[in-house]
């Protein structure tokens, strides 16, 4: 495996706008994430990801950006991101931005000049379409619900967009708009931007047929991701995307991957691969939820144990996977992947131990830190996302009660993750002076990083700690490179595995159940590294893990 920069970094994703407000209009902007790089620092964080800043309408909260040169007036300036991008790189930290470019706003220059005239040279960055029979092109439902198809007025055509019908997708078949997105992606790495996160890329292939494929839903229409699991050649476009824009740099990029077809790991993260790494969403697509997120059961500890071993065994094979308990647009890991028993502190550092200390790079988001948790909302219009919205509606004409269909939104909406960060027990948990955008979580005067950072047993410290063994000096190595490799399978709610190399075998467990568990190790303890409850009931080669212990052993090779 040949080493790069970035394989034993720590990465921590900011969603400005419910960061820190710093001019009190209720919006998280560019100079509370400067205000807290010192913060960040301290916490172990080498690589930030900064979810969209640029100009945008905010329809699906700056994923649906009109000017990809500009910063939104409601982050700041670009001297704001000037001033953030050479804060970041005195100390030591790396930026990437958010590369959202399967589609752009309908308020975006290009898409205005394209409905302005629908047969001219604007009109080819997108799919304009002529419907078929009267109806829409093709029977693909969006990401977002309803028909990925929206007339263009005052003509028989139609746009496609498989996220809002304000994202309309960019035709990656244009030669021209490919050469402006390359040049574009340039200018912010000539900026000294260390890479990119990449939104949604699979979908930029498309079956340009656009064929019809059976309906898999009463609404008459079938998931558009069925086109892009059908569709071959996405690897050409990836390959030429990064060969003319992020290999002249060196940059990171972390692709988000849904749909990626079978064996094709390598081509995308392998060496030589399309991206340097890509999320590893195991878990998270474990919720299924086909029909909606009103369909999604419950995740079980074997099942969840089973998709993250094979994703490290399999990702181990070929290059470094991005490991996430939670993101901006999942429920918060907390909430999540912990049973109810374990939905307190130590559970919540338990959750931590076993997601960080995998192979691969870990990437914490906003408030993972601080034990951040779900948060209730008391009604849809307390809701802002979109998503949510549209799932709500499903839940209804699936004949859901408005209280079930609520519930069920309660367990997925992209919201959960989306309040603002909980910095004090102050109004509005310290993020703004303002009236937050956004409703913030009521348990705020706990979980606080202002109240966490002066407990010592606190979630926060446990990060901290967690966060310095993995880039310690004695054991990053194994850490980085180590061979992950399963431990005590067979043994009932156990997380456990081995980060092994030549020089060192250490052991990560946890106890996921409700009895303390007996395990016999295969060799002695050599050193307690890390322990969530202070200390380990060890006798020679055999522990007690009782329920919600983490620990963390080097054990003799
Ligand atoms: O997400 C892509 C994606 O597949 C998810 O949107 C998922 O389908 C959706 O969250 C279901 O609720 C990226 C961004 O992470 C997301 O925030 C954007 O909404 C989306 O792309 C469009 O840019």
């Amino acid at each position: 495996m040949v080493r790069k920069w970035w394989h034993d970094k720590v990465a921590y994703q900011i969603y400005p706008k419910s960061f820190l407000d710093t001019d009190g209009d209720g919006i998280g902007d560019l100079r509370g994430v400067i205000r807290k790089l010192d913060y960040l620092k301290g916490l172990g964080v080498d690589i930030i990801w900064l979810s969209p800043v640029y100009r945008s309408p905010f329809v699906d909260q700056g994923y649906d950006i009109s000017d990809y040169y500009a910063i939104a007036p409601e982050f700041g300036t670009m001297e704001d991101f000037d001033e953030l991008l050479a804060e970041a790189k005195k100390r030591d930290m790396y930026l990437i931005m958010d590369l959202v470019i399967n589609h752009c706003s309908d308020q975006h220059e290009w898409f205005r000049r394209a409905l302005a005239d629908p047969d001219g040279e604007y009109a080819d960055y997108f799919y304009f379409r002529k419907g078929k029979d009267g109806k829409a092109p093709s029977n693909y439902r969006s990401y977002f619900g309803g028909s990925t198809w929206e007339p263009v007025p005052g003509t028989d055509q139609y746009y496609l967009h498989m996220f809002a019908k304000e994202q309309p997708d960019l035709n990656w078949n244009n030669p021209r708009l490919k050469k402006e997105l390359f040049d574009m992606v340039n200018w912010w790495l000539e900026k000294g931007v260390a890479g990119f996160r990449i939104d949604a890329i699979i979908n930029i292939k498309k079956d340009t047929a656009f064929p019809d494929y059976p309906a898999d839903g009463t609404d008459g229409l079938v998931s558009c991701t069925r086109m892009v699991e059908e569709v071959d050649g996405v690897g050409e476009l990836l390959e030429e995307l990064k060969k003319e824009t992020f290999e002249k740099y060196g940059a990171f990029t972390v692709a988000e991957v849904f749909n990626m077809k079978e064996d094709e790991l390598r081509e995308f993260i392998g060496d030589n691969g399309h991206f340097s790494t890509m999320f590893d969403f195991s878990a998270a697509v474990l919720s299924g939820g086909e029909k909606g997120w009103h369909t999604a059961g419950e995740i079980s500890f074997e099942e969840w144990r089973s998709a993250l071993f094979a994703s490290q065994m399999e990702g181990q094979k070929v290059g470094f996977k991005a490991n996430i308990i939670e993101n901006h647009d999942e429920p918060r890991g907390a909430s999540r992947y912990l049973p109810d028993h374990a939905r307190n502190t130590r559970g919540i550092q338990m959750l931590g131990t076993t997601s960080v200390l995998l192979r691969g790079i870990p990437f914490l988001y906003q408030g993972q830190e601080l034990g951040m948790t779900n948060c209730l909302f008391d009604s849809i219009e307390e809701y802002d996302d979109i998503s949510t919205k549209d799932q709500y509606k499903v839940a209804l004409e699936a004949g859901l009660t408005e209280a079930d269909a609520l519930k069920a939104v309660a367990r997925f909406s992209r919201d959960n993750s989306r309040t603002p960060m909980q910095w004090s027990d102050e109004e509005n948990a310290g993020f703004t002076c303002g009236k937050p955008w956004l409703k913030v979580n009521p348990n705020y005067t706990q979980v606080n990083a202002a109240r966490e950072e002066k407990d010592k047993d606190s979630v926060l410290h446990y990060y901290r700690q967690l966060l310095a063994l993995r880039k310690s000096d004695a054991y990053r190595e194994t850490f980085t490179y180590g061979e992950f490799r399963p431990a005590f399978e067979e043994e009932k709610d156990i997380f456990a595995f081995y980060r092994i190399t030549p020089e060192q075998k250490i052991l990560v467990a946890a106890n996921y159940g409700t009895v303390e568990r007996k395990l016999v190790l295969p060799s002695g303890i050599k050193k307690q590294l890390l322990c969530n409850n202070g200390r380990i009931n060890a006798a020679g080669s055999r522990i007690g893990l009782g329920s919600c212990d983490a620990i963390v052993l080097e054990l003799d090779c």
